[in-house]
């Protein structure tokens, strides 16, 4: 399905925009500071300080609740036109709940949001970037359907004090990094581990969330505020390791079961869970002695009621694996891989990066692209993180070496009819790499986290970044 020729165009169009990303819980410290309510990731970090590689928390993180100028004028520098970041959930309502709006949040998101504007660089906000109030866990977090509710009437207060500067909304970031990291293998806060259980109750809640959260833009602030709402869903992307027709259905139901997963309810024709999933689950269930499947059902009007609750497709992208398929005979306990039931593999002919999981595939990148184009109707999409891990090197060649890649595969992509108009690199700093601590560094901008004043300094990669940004093409093309 990769339609024409490499190399018919070398520069990106004047429509596309580069971007920078960051999100909360990472960059901004001050966890209990002018009023913040404490989060997931604070009580996990406290209580658990084994479950960090480092020990470390983001108590103080980049401390960007109070270098947010200068941290602004660093992605001035780059060139971009915009910024994506989050806002942290507890530090605007201390509680989790809209009843109480916390002064000092709202300064906060303003200033960031006010600067942003005067230096021209458009303000992309994700709601949801992992940071859970703790109350709303203590209440069963992304389990409990009465969540989504709560979630909606902290959008309505987002929207109602940013959206006059605001433009573009991101619900949730990769409800598969929620759903999975969080209730099937717990390496991510509040870290409940109910494998094969779990995630799937909380996938359902989080797209309820996230449609409310659309529904109650389009009803009450689209019309006076012009905005656009969409979601970032993240996923590896999976060639089948063979030819083999048993192969290649195998790695059609792991993009289902990943990418599918919240895709497929929001942006296909037909919305629910992919059959595909649904099937497989509940006959896993059923031999497994389950009443009935542990993916719960979405009815036709909850069907109805998120199908189609979007204005573009946030995708975040890393890396890729080859897939075969697995052992189809279900283990007696239950769980998400087993629900899959293929085998992922790497070529050991990758390059490897310093985290475990990703491997420097470029050409998968545009795989992946071109199967949205196909399966979901060429979606508007918004690259909304793309990004590699080293140790922190000043001189981070790998780290140009594989944006130059990805970004001549975008390129490529583009030239197939892919509809994507912006990448937004991850990340602005380095910083809190979550269940990793500070021991892998993905930042244009190199931070001494040794240091109490937290200074940054430029690496290699940022004058990369801003080469291309200015050029609007890549140094070395190399596809030709
Ligand atoms: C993104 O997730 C996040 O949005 C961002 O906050 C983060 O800093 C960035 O990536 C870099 O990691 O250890 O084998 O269980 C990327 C998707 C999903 C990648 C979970 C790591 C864990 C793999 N992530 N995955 S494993």
């Amino acid at each position: 399905f990769i339609r024409n020729g490499d190399c018919q165009i070398h520069e990106f169009p004047s429509y596309f925009e580069f971007g920078i990303s960051t999100s909360a819980y990472q960059i901004e410290g001050a966890w209990n500071e002018d009023g913040k309510g404490e989060n997931i990731w604070d009580r996990f970090t406290h209580e658990y300080p084994n479950r960090i590689a480092d020990r470390s928390t983001g108590d103080i993180a980049c401390d960007s609740y109070r270098q947010w100028e200068n941290d602004i004028n660093l992605v001035k520098d780059l060139g971009v036109t915009y910024y994506r970041f989050s806002i942290s959930w507890s530090r605007l309502l201390p509680t989790g709940f809209s009843n109480k709006i916390n002064p000092a949040g709202v300064r906060y998101y303003n200033n960031i949001i006010d600067k942003l504007l005067q230096n021209d660089i458009e303000p992309m906000v994700t709601l949801y970037h992992w940071d859970l109030p703790q109350p709303l866990q203590d209440l069963g977090g992304l389990t409990n359907p009465v969540i989504a509710k709560y979630f909606r009437d902290y959008a309505i207060v987002v929207y109602t004090l940013f959206g006059d500067r605001v433009k573009k909304w991101i619900t949730f970031n990769e409800p598969w990094s929620i759903c999975l990291s969080t209730y099937e293998n717990g390496n991510h806060a509040p870290g409940i581990a109910m494998p094969g259980i779990g995630c799937y109750l909380c996938s359902k809640v989080l797209l309820l969330a996230h449609a409310k959260a659309y529904h109650a833009y389009d009803k009450r602030f689209r019309k006076t505020q012009n905005g656009i709402v969409g979601i970032t869903i993240s996923t590896f992307w999976y060639e089948s390791k063979t030819l083999s027709e048993k192969d290649a259905v195998a790695t059609e139901r792991a993009l289902q079961m990943n990418f599918g997963w919240c895709m497929n309810p929001i942006f296909s024709n037909k919305g629910d869970f992919p059959k595909v999933m649904k099937d497989r689950i509940e006959f896993v269930s059923k031999s497994q002695n389950f009443s009935e499947s542990r993916l719960p059902t979405l009815t036709p009007s909850e069907i109805k009621y998120i199908q189609g609750t979007y204005d573009f497709l946030g995708l975040n992208h890393y890396t890729t694996r080859f897939i075969e398929e697995g052992n189809l005979t279900p283990s007696q306990v239950p769980s998400f891989d087993d629900d899959v039931g293929v085998k992922m593999e790497v070529d050991p002919k990758w390059e490897k990066s310093a985290a475990h999981w990703l491997f420097v595939v470029p050409w998968g990148f545009r795989r992946l692209l071109n199967w949205i184009r196909v399966k979901y109707n060429n979606p508007l999409v918004f690259v909304t993180e793309n990004g590699y891990p080293d140790k922190g090197e000043l001189n981070d060649e790998a780290r140009i070496r594989y944006h130059n890649q990805y970004l001549t595969e975008l390129l490529n992509s583009i030239n197939d009819g892919c509809n994507v108009q912006r990448y937004t690199l991850w990340s602005l700093t380095d910083n809190m790499e979550w269940s990793s601590g500070y021991t892998l560094k993905f930042g244009l901008y190199y931070v001494d986290f040794n240091n109490s004043s937290r200074p940054r300094l430029p690496k290699s990669s940022a004058s990369y970044y801003k080469g291309v940004i200015n050029n609007r093409s890549l140094p070395n093309f190399t596809n030709c």
